[in-house]
């Protein structure tokens, strides 16, 4: 089984001036990242804007980043649908594909009993047929998985880890103490350097896109045990997410890749384009510091 570590860029999805799926830009990101040290691709998940692409869309990108990767990193597709029946579908697809693995978010909405949420991940693993990353991230899907929720996932051979995207390190901890050999990734990129004290292999992060040679580093120096000097990385890459949490980490992000030279357009209703003076203020704030 490959288990992902390391620093994995969840990507973006770039829309045209006509809001159609672009996928010039994409295909630049991918080297740029892989050129700065990254080792994987998380695609189509919250920051790719899954829930706002079509069906035919989630496939284009995931079949552009599997020919345009190749063997080259782990590529990882979300595969979380409203459905079981879709997410399976597509998790089959994503496998055809030749991705590592398949993860999904919780399913939300109708507030699903534990037993329907399992039984939701084992079918589209089983479907795939290639391991699955729980995607954990209670504060979007309103699922909250217990240490004991999430050890029935892990204890079975089909589950590959957990994107842990959540800032209770308890539960972490807990988590790679009860499974040492499983993938623990940290979600929340503004404390990657706590999750890999508290036992994480790597993280998936939107902001890896456009700092991926800050978080490559931390990670390098952590490994070297070269702690303080990975906290000073930390520290300014914090500065920069705080200005896009401010502006709003979707549109906020494509605004950066944008400016960087990688055109992103705009993220998809409803989610609103940055004002002109949003857009000049977060720019101001972080550009100088990448
Ligand atoms: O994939 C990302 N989470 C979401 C993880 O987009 C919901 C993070 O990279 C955050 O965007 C980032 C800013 O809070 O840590």
């Amino acid at each position: 089984m490959v288990l992902p570590s390391g620093v994995i860029p969840a990507l973006p999805t770039p829309f045209d001036k006509n809001d159609n799926v672009d996928l010039d830009a994409l295909g630049r990101l991918i080297e740029f990242t892989l050129k700065n040290g990254v080792s994987g691709f998380y695609v189509t998940g919250s920051t790719g804007e899954a829930f706002l692409l079509s069906d035919e869309e989630r496939r284009a990108v995931l079949k552009f980043v599997a020919g345009t990767v190749g063997k080259r990193a782990t590529l990882i597709a979300h595969v979380g649908c409203m459905s079981t029946k879709k997410a399976c579908e597509l998790g089959a697809y994503a496998a055809s594909l030749g991705y590592d693995l398949v993860s999904s978010v919780a399913p939300i909405y109708y507030s699903y009993s534990f037993a329907e949420i399992k039984k939701y991940y084992f079918d589209v693993a089983d479907a795939a047929g290639v391991p699955m990353l729980i995607y954990n991230i209670p504060a979007l899907s309103g699922v909250h998985f217990s240490v004991d929720n999430i050890a029935e996932f892990l204890s079975d051979v089909r589950f590959a880890g957990v994107k842990h995207t959540s800032s209770d390190y308890f539960v972490l901890r807990q988590i790679r103490t009860a499974f040492p050999d499983k993938a623990l990734l940290n979600g929340y990129d503004e404390t990657f350097l706590a999750g890999l004290s508290m036992g994480a292999d790597g993280a998936i992060g939107s902001t890896f896109n456009f700092m991926p040679d800050k978080f490559v580093k931390i990670y390098e120096l952590f490994r070297q045990n070269r702690i303080p000097e990975a906290m000073e990385i930390q520290k300014q890459a914090d500065i920069i997410i705080a200005a896009l949490i401010k502006a709003g980490v979707i549109p906020a992000m494509k605004a950066i890749l944008t400016e960087l030279g990688f055109p992103m357009g705009d993220a998809r209703a409803p989610f609103t384009p940055l004002d002109g003076e949003k857009k000049r203020e977060l720019l101001e704030a972080v550009m100088p510091l990448l």
